[in-house]
């Protein structure tokens, strides 16, 4: 087989269960920007879809993330089951959730590139923003009952998650987060340590979830959204660790998250999302590429 798979593009254009407001503009502003396009260049088939809660719900920040949470789950394991590399667009990084949900049975891992920890409980949070509490929602430290309605979703195993270039963490978030057993490495970190980590990651588990908050980034590379800032990952440190994560474990989805146009005023954020998800599918590729050896 061709080494390039087809890749299902999954929009999820919702900020706080606002549609198209905020980050939640990114998704068809990378659209527009001809991100599809770019995917194809390679002679992948891309599919595009784009989710929304259902018409009759009551639309509430909660409820309406995991809403959609559930729909992505499936459109995720559908596009597995094609045999399509799943690449969800997010507003949120809840949505991670669901994208982990239709990764289904098998030991999971996340590598998760952001400035924040996501790493807050409902009990933790001062802010009261849902996001923050993304990551320690897939490890099954919060929302328990409906991450459980998520098809599929089982929680990830704390040593089996390697955050990257958290560096804007709440008090209490970052004693939850040195107390736990992710393994957490500084953006300045990522270049030496980060391959060995993911090579052992990739023994650990059968497959890995790539989730990319672009406030990850550098603040030199642009700025992403109205949390962004700090010492990142530099455009080019943040592709060679997607492609690092290619080789060392089986890239079974990868997202983009957190992106909010209206921050990016000379478009260079939207360059590098772009590549990223180039990079992302890349990734998936050599999971592909692999497969008949196993
Ligand atoms: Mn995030």
């Amino acid at each position: 087989m061709s080494g390039h798979g087809n890749v299902h593009v999954i929009a999820v254009p919702f900020d706080s269960a606002h549609r198209a407001r905020r980050m939640g503009a990114g998704p068809p502003h990378l659209v527009a920007c001809g991100l599809l396009d770019r995917l194809r260049e390679s002679r992948r088939r891309v599919e595009l879809s784009e989710l929304a809660p259902p018409h009759e719900a009551w639309v509430a920040e909660i409820r309406t993330a995991f809403d959609l949470d559930r729909q992505l789950a499936g459109t995720v394991a559908a596009a597995r089951t094609r045999g399509a590399f799943p690449l969800t667009l997010a507003g949120n990084c809840i949505t991670s959730v669901g994208t982990v949900g239709g990764l289904g049975a098998g030991t999971t891992g996340v590598l998760w590139f952001d400035a924040h920890g996501d790493f807050n409980t409902p009990e933790s949070t001062v802010g009261g923003f849902l996001d923050g509490m993304a990551l320690a929602t897939v490890v099954g430290r919060c929302w328990t009952s409906l991450a459980a309605s998520v098809p599929g979703f089982a929680p990830v195993a704390e040593a089996n998650v390697v955050l990257v270039g958290a560096r804007d963490l709440d008090d209490a978030e970052s004693e939850l987060l040195n107390a736990s057993a992710v393994v957490h490495l500084r953006a300045e970190e990522a270049a030496t340590r980060l391959d060995a980590e993911l090579a052992a990651l990739g023994r650990r588990v059968d497959q890995i979830y790539v989730h990319v908050d672009l406030d990850v980034l550098d603040a030199s590379e642009g700025r992403v959204n109205g949390y962004s800032g700090g010492q990142g990952l530099s455009r080019s440190e943040l592709l060679a660790a997607i492609e690092s994560a290619g080789q060392r474990c089986r890239v079974a989805a990868g997202a983009i998250t957190a992106y909010d146009p209206a921050y990016d005023t000379d478009g260079r954020v939207a360059r590098t999302a772009i590549d990223v998800a180039l990079a992302l599918a890349n990734a998936g590729d050599v999971r592909h590429a692999a497969q008949p050896r196993h």
